[in-house]
This record gives C-alpha cells, sequence and structure tokens, in this order.
C-alpha cells in the first residue's frame, strides 16, 4: 500500500425521508465507525463525513402524500436520523445534510466547471408527465391494466400479476400514482453526462489497478463495465434540490445522484478549512463506505465526474456491504418490515453495543444475511454475556477476593507453560486483529477479539485460582506458591482486561470505556499501539468493583419484538424505499419498491401437512387493553370455540368483524400475548394498498372444515 498521509472516511448519506433502520447501520454506518475508530487509535490523520441526503424524488413524494413541504420532510428526518447515529455511536467528525447552504454553492459550483468544459450534452425527450401535480413520472409511478392478463393495477414499468415487462405506452388506461390524473407526453431538455467516455479509463483504474476490491464490489463493476455505459441525464425536472445553474433552465435541479456524492465534499468544507488536504492531494486515502445499491454511482459515476473535473483524489476504496435481511425477508420500509433503531434504542436502552456486536459478527460482508431476534439473543447472551462479560467479571471478582482488590505481581521465575501459552496468544491478537481490519473483513476481527477472551475464560478454569486459594491456610507449607500462582493468573487476566479494552474499542467503543472506568485508567491507554503489552496495569494499582458490561437478554423481549414485527408490518404503506436506481433513459428516479415478497425455501408435503388449517367464523372481536395493535377475536371451528390474539387493530374495528369467514392455523403452539392465550392464528394477506384483508373460503365448507 502506498505510503499515505490522511484517510477521509465516507459513509452514504441516508435519505431522510424516513427513519433508518439496522439494514442502514450493518450496510455501512457500523462498518465505518468500526474502520473510523480503529484509525484513529493509531493515531492516523482521519476524517469520518457523513449526512443526509436531503433531495430526490422520494423525498418530494413523500411530502405530496403528507400534505407538508419536502422542507419540513427532511427537517424532521435528518434531526431523528442524526440522534440516533449518535445514540448508535457512529462517531462522525461531521454529520452534515444537502440542503446546507455550503453544498448547493458546491454541487452547483461542480456542474459548472463540467458545463464550462463543454462535457455535457443537451437533448430533448418526451417524458411522462402528471398535469394536476406537475410532476415529470417515473415508470414506476404510472399504473394501468395490463394489456397481457388484464390486471388492473399493472406498473408502467412490469405487471407483478403475470410478471410481463412493460412500458407506460402499453397500459390500458394509464393514470398517475399522484394524483389519478391521464399521463400525457411532454417535451423536456436535460443536461446528460457522457459515461461512455470514460469506460476504457475506469476499465483500467478498476478491472486492471483496483483488484484487491471486495469481490461483490469489484463484480458488480465489471458487469456495468462489460454492458458498455450510456450517457446519463444529470439534471432533473421538479422545484426540489439544487437549481442548474445556468440561465435557460427554469424548473430544473441537479440529479439527486450528481449532488448527494459532492455533499462528502461539502460537509469536508464544512469541517474543516483545510479540507483540500483531504481531496486534493494524492497522500489522501478516500475510501467510500457504502451499501451494495450504492456501488454504481460511487465506483463508476461519481469518480468519471471526479475525473472529469479534475483536481480531486479518487476512492482508493469501496467496501460495499450486501444487504441484511428480517428473519428471512427482505427490509421493506413501505411494508414497516425492519427494525428502526430510534425504536431499538428506546426498547434497549444501555444495550446498543449489543446491536453493535450483532450487526457486526453477521455483517453481510460477502453476501446477503439475516437477522433474527433469536440470533440477537443468542449472540448477546451466549457470546457476549457469557464469553468476553464474564471473563471480565470473574477476573475483577476474583482479584478483589483474592488479591485485596489490587494488581498482584507477576512472579517471572514461576511462570509455567500454560502461562507462557497465555502471553503469547495476548501478544498475538493484535496483529490478527488489524490484519482483518486492514482489509475491512470486519467480522473477521471481531471473532478474534472475542475469541481472545474466550481463551481467558479457558486459563482461568485450567488454573483455577479459587481452588488454589483454599491451599492458603496458615499451616501449608506450599502456601507462597499458592499464591504465586494465584497472582500470576490474575496478573495476566488484568493485563488480558486491558488489551480487550484496546481492541474491542473500535467495535464497542462504550464496553470499552466501562473497561477503562474499572480500571481507572485514562483514555490514552486505548492507543492501538498499547495492544499486546503486558505492562498495562501496574502492579499494586487499585482497581473498581466490576459492573455489569452486558445484561442477559430474556425470552419475553424477542417474542415483543416478533410480535411488534408481525404487527407493524401490516401498517398502511409509505413510498419511502431508498431505492433509486434508474434507468439511463428515464429522467425521473423511481423508488416504489415491489410489494412481492420473496418465496420462502422449498418444503415437502409432509411438512405442508404438519400444518392443521381450519375454516372458521369470527364470533365476537375486542380490544386488548394496553396493546394498540391487539384484537382478542373468539372463532367458532365447528368443534369448539377459540380464543385468537392477533395483530390487526390498525385494520379494522372490531364491530366489523364478526360473522367474517377466516382460516385458522389450528396446530399452532399457543402463545401469551399480553397475558392473554392465544390459540391460532389467523390467516391474512395484503391487498395493493397494504391494507390487510382475510384469506377466506368462499364457499359452503362448514366451521371446523379441514382446508387441504
Ligand atoms: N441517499 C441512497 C441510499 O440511501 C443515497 C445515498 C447517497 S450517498 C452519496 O441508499
Ligand atoms: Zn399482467
Amino acid at each position: 500500500m502506498k505510503d499515505y498521509k490522511r484517510t477521509l472516511i465516507t459513509a452514504a448519506l441516508p435519505y431522510a425521508n424516513g427513519p433508518i433502520h439496522i439494514g442502514h447501520l450493518a450496510g455501512c454506518y457500523i462498518p465505518a465507525d468500526i474502520y473510523a475508530r480503529y484509525l484513529r487509535a493509531q493515531k492516523k490523520d482521519v476524517k469520518f463525513v457523513g449526512g443526509s441526503d436531503e433531495h430526490g424524488v422520494p423525498i418530494t413524494i413523500r411530502a405530496l402524500k403528507e400534505g407538508v413541504s419536502p422542507q419540513d420532510i427532511v427537517n424532521k428526518y435528518h434531526a431523528q436520523i442524526k440522534e440516533s447515529m449518535q445514540q448508535m455511536g457512529i462517531s462522525f467528525d461531521i454529520y452534515s445534510r444537502t440542503s446546507d447552504k455550503v453544498h448547493h454553492e458546491t454541487a452547483a459550483a461542480f456542474f459548472k466547471a463540467l458545463y464550462d468544459k463543454g462535457l455535457f450534452e443537451e437533448r430533448e425527450t418526451e417524458q411522462f408527465y402528471d398535469e394536476k401535480t406537475n410532476t415529470f413520472l417515473a415508470d414506476r409511478y404510472i399504473t394501468g391494466t395490463c394489456p397481457v392478463c388484464g390486471n388492473p393495477n399493472a406498473y408502467g414499468d412490469q405487471c407483478e400479476k403475470c410478471g410481463s415487462t412493460l412500458s407506460p405506452e402499453q397500459l390500458i388506461n394509464p393514470r398517475s400514482t399522484l394524483s389519478d390524473a391521464v399521463p400525457v407526453k411532454k417535451k423536456t431538455k436535460h443536461w446528460y453526462f457522457p459515461l461512455q467516455d470514460y469506460e476504457a479509463w475506469l476499465k483500467q483504474w478498476i478491472l486492471e489497478d483496483h483488484k484487491e476490491w471486495k469481490a461483490n464490489v469489484y463484480g458488480q463493476c465489471k458487469s456495468w463495465l462489460d454492458n458498455g455505459l450510456q450517457p446519463r441525464a444529470m439534471t432533473r425536472d421538479s422545484n426540489w434540490g439544487i437549481k442548474v445553474p445556468l440561465p435557460d433552465a427554469e424548473g430544473k435541479v441537479l440529479y439527486v445522484w450528481f449532488d448527494a456524492p459532492i455533499g462528502y465534499i461539502s460537509a469536508t468544507k464544512e469541517l474543516t478549512e483545510n479540507w483540500a488536504d483531504y481531496w486534493c492531494r494524492e497522500d489522501t486515502r478516500l475510501i467510500h463506505f457504502i451499501g451494495k445499491d450504492n456501488i454504481v454511482f460511487h465506483c463508476i459515476i461519481f469518480p468519471s465526474m471526479l475525473k472529469a473535473h479534475g483536481g480531486f483524489v479518487l476512492p482508493d476504496n469501496v467496501p460495499a456491504n450486501e444487504f441484511l435481511n428480517i428473519e428471512g425477508q427482505k427490509v421493506s420500509t413501505s411494508r414497516n418490515w425492519a427494525v428502526w433503531v430510534h425504536e431499538y434504542v428506546k426498547d434497549f436502552p444501555g444495550c446498543e453495543d449489543t446491536l453493535r456486536y450483532v450487526l457486526c459478527s453477521n455483517a453481510p460482508e460477502t453476501k446477503d444475511n439475516d437477522f433474527t431476534w433469536k440470533d440477537f439473543q443468542d449472540r448477546n447472551n451466549n457470546e457476549l454475556v457469557s464469553v468476553f462479560g464474564n471473563f471480565v467479571n470473574r477476573t475483577f471478582v476474583l482479584m478483589h477476593k483474592l488479591c485485596g482488590g489490587k494488581v498482584p505481581p507477576l512472579h517471572g521465575e514461576v511462570l509455567d507453560d500454560a502461562d507462557k501459552a497465555f502471553i503469547s496468544d495476548i501478544q498475538q491478537a493484535p496483529a490478527r486483529v488489524q490484519a482483518a481490519l486492514d482489509n475491512f473483513r470486519f467480522r473477521d476481527a471481531l471473532f478474534e477479539v472475542i475469541d481472545l477472551s474466550r481463551k481467558g475464560n479457558k486459563y482461568m478454569q485450567e488454573k483455577e485460582p479459587w481452588i488454589l486459594a483454599k491451599q492458603l491456610t496458615a499451616d501449608n507449607p506450599d502456601r507462597e506458591a499458592s499464591q504465586q500462582k494465584i497472582d500470576n493468573c490474575l496478573h495476566l487476566c488484568l493485563q488480558l482486561t486491558a488489551n480487550l479494552a484496546i481492541l474491542i474499542n473500535p467495535f464497542l467503543p462504550a464496553t470499552a470505556r466501562k473497561l477503562l472506568h474499572m480500571m481507572k485508567v485514562v483514555e490514552r491507554m486505548l492507543d492501538w499501539e498499547n495492544a499486546g503489552k503486558l505492562n498495562l496495569l501496574s502492579v499494586g494499582y487499585s482497581l473498581r468493583a466490576p459492573e455489569l458490561l452486558f445484561r442477559k437478554i430474556e425470552d419475553a423481549e424477542i417474542e415483543a419484538q416478533l410480535e411488534k414485527l408481525r404487527a407493524g408490518s401490516g401498517q398502511q404503506p409509505v413510498v419511502s424505499d431508498q431505492s433509486s436506481v434508474i434507468s439511463d433513459q428515464q429522467a425521473v428516479v423511481s423508488g416504489q419498491p415491489s410489494q412481492v415478497s420473496d418465496l420462502k425455501p422449498q418444503i415437502s408435503f409432509d411438512d405442508f401437512s404438519k400444518i392443521d388449517l381450519r375454516t372458521g367464523t369470527i364470533l365476537t372481536a375486542e380490544k386488548v387493553q394496553k396493546a394498540d395493535k391487539l384484537l382478542k377475536l373468539e372463532i367458532d371451528l365447528g368443534f369448539e370455540k377459540r380464543t385468537i390474539v392477533s395483530g390487526i387493530a390498525a385494520h379494522f374495528s372490531p364491530e366489523t368483524l364478526p360473522g367474517k369467514k377466516v382460516v385458522v392455523v389450528a396446530n399452532l403452539a399457543p402463545r401469551k400475548m399480553r397475558g392473554i392465550e392465544s390459540n391460532g392464528m389467523i390467516l391474512m394477506a395484503e391487498d395493493r394498498e397494504g391494507r390487510l384483508v382475510f384469506v377466506a373460503a368462499d364457499n359452503e365448507a362448514p366451521d371446523g372444515a379441514a382446508i387441504r
């Protein structure tokens, strides 16, 4: 690696059109933060910048739907996102926003510089337009009847019923999803960036010179480059965004993906007057942390813009993560299938490090991964509590009990093989953690740290200082030898604790600080150069009583989260998905998510036949006290009556339900919800608007009939 003088770390700017969820954290904020903290601990010159992406169509649409201004939307979510980041310990040096003046000026000047070089091509095209809302429409925002299957709710790019690929022209009876207006074609002019002119250069720069990039990133770049690049519109028709800085550009703004990455530059400007050191000097290392849907923008489009402008460094690496699914399903903000960060910090106060731990140890570094609440609980209870926390706790308790609360001496002359092996484990661990971190393998790095604490437990278990303590009786001639063994064991375990504080610090910063407090040492001890040392705590130094590093997570808490996920996922959808990839021909961003969830893995007929499905009729329905999502239902199954608690209160008022035919999973294990035992589950589906509807057999089958 080149000898760099400074590092600039960026993390993708989240759209300020909704709160952030754990997928955002796992995708880029946690890895970026770990890396920033690691470099700071190495006393490197590093800046970590981020901010909210406050432009783009999803924000204007959200505003339209809520009947407020786009500025209201971004003000609300910028504040909320910023707070969530802070609460999760994401240590930005600055968390800015793209509606700031500095950014508007910087992005406009950037555009103007390319324009003045004569780089843009002006093109006039026809686009669909909604005359009621005065908006140009992306294909996704047009619906109509599918010419193939007659589905009345097909989209302008695809029919989700029959799977046909469509164009808006093919729809029968097309209308705008924004207003129901009939879209009309309208001419519009835009400025296109000649991406194709950078293809040869990009091929050399990425495919030849950056073979070290992660396989997922390199692979995606290669496929874009292999397919050939097209001119790309860098402006849009909108009144929300950065005005195109040209005289004949009324109603035109910069394309959000043109301005957003420049936001990294603007944020650095706001942070320091030496911003140019971080952007314009060859000895700066620029690293973009992002999620996989942002790869093309950070690896192909933005670098081409920087290259075209001239005078800027290019990213040295773009360690993108894949996606984190939740309980086997893709995160969907529109279906509310997500774990929201602001809710997590409320539900699990003081457990921020646990979430950081789980999201790092299960990070989607090479492929999509799954977050499950059970795994969250297991990793917390079996790794953080039982391994790391337990080691530290035992060490401190025994040191207080057997060594008077002070760091005992090390008797070098009586070190045995186990002591020596343990010492070498401590000395060797930092290099292993470092090798992984240097290559953006955060999971492996964290694993090494936990493994070291596991070795600590094993060593302690072998040494059994609590047994040695029984030999300290006055009449025992070996008394002194036993005391020496106890001293050596606890001395080394304490030095390991200090080492663990250093090594865990980038990952779990709050935990590292708790350890500092217990050891009564200053922040400086966490400097990376101290890792591997065995003299971090002085002999005779008195230490505090142990405090709880991690608490156990109970089954009930996990149940409650699962229930929340299930009950919440039926809420009215909002257009807030973070995806925003456009096709090159479109001038409007499409952000509407697909409403179809992925098929689950195949099961056998035997698997299916274990499920006992029955028809039934709702007899009574009532609200459950202090649970605004739940209804208590009495169901007639013909052969018996059942109580079922269902998370549908947001969708139905209880008085409308009696008499409704339903399908019940009749052999589901009973479950207590809010103190009421629920015996079964009612099958529901979502309609296009995301409203829940009952799955009911429309026939004469009597209550209790088996469904096969
Ligand atoms: N706001 C898209 C996203 O949140 C976009 C990232 C901008 S990074 C410059 O996925
Ligand atoms: Zn169709």
